[in-house]
């Protein structure tokens, strides 16, 4: 067995930038191994029963819950911790109605006017989609998540931002999880093109649309498509020994 140091170097080599960028203890408690796996099996068997949800029911949804999910989703890791997204939420009928309406006409182009080949529909043929998007007017909120290409600094310079996609990604996914785990449902919606989604909702250039989610119950005796998810030896290899 190669003998590993117990103690890793501070991660400043000098005094002065450690004193510019403190750093300050993990707050972090090892379990026990039985109560690891359990809360694994638990959360894992909790995301299982998760679904995306096209129909969407028009019941109040208190906005607490929608600011907790965004909040949940913002303590995301990002590239350089740039936090290159902004969430914008509305539940106001005319601006949903628009989005609506704006969306439905780019997805009649995608879906009538084949802007989606035969092959694309044929593989959204399992999920029933078409170009209607009631849920967009129906759902009580729309959230939308927007990246951030570049950043602003107070004074109006820009500031480079890094792996704003990953980042967005991987807040997208949180933000989904945190909706579940309240006890709602959504979907991940991307109408296409989604430019349109900027200009109803007056975001600046350094913004661009990255997913729409709608947001709220489901509405009694949903439907969702009888879809099977990928062992996990379909997904995951083992290179190498075990340790
Ligand atoms: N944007 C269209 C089409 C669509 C594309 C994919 I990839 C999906 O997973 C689902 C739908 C729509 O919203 O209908």
């Amino acid at each position: 067995m190669p003998e590993h140091p117990t103690q890793y170097r501070h991660p400043y080599p000098n005094a002065e930038l450690a004193a510019a960028h403190p750093f300050v203890p993990l707050r972090f408690e090892r379990r026990p191994e039985a109560e690891m796996r359990a809360s694994l099996e638990q959360f894992g068997s909790d995301l299982a029963r998760r679904r995306s949800v096209r129909m969407l029911s028009s019941d109040p949804v208190p906005f607490e819950l929608i600011d907790g999910a965004i909040a949940a989703a913002s303590t995301a890791p990002s590239g350089a911790h740039m936090q290159p997204w902004t969430w914008v939420v509305t539940g106001d009928p005319a601006i949903k109605r628009r989005i609506r309406e704006a969306a439905e006409e780019e997805e009649r182009r995608n879906y009538l006017d084949q802007r989606m080949n035969a092959e694309w529909q044929e593989a959204l043929a399992p999920l029933g989609t078409d170009h209607h998007k009631e849920f967009l007017e129906i759902a009580p909120w729309l959230v939308v998540l927007f990246e951030q290409r570049y950043g602003i600094r107070d004074d109006g310079t820009t500031r480079h931002h890094y792996y704003v996609k990953e980042s967005c990604g991987i807040a997208a996914g949180f933000f989904i999880a945190a909706i579940h785990r309240a006890g709602l449902a959504t979907l991940t919606h991307t109408p296409s093109p989604m430019a349109f989604l900027s200009r109803e909702l007056g975001r600046p250039d350094n913004e661009r649309p990255f997913v729409l989610f709608p947001i709220g119950y489901p509405m009694p005796g949903t439907l969702v498509p009888d879809l099977r998810r990928k062992d996990l030896d379909e997904v995951r290899v083992i290179v190498g020994e075990r340790p």
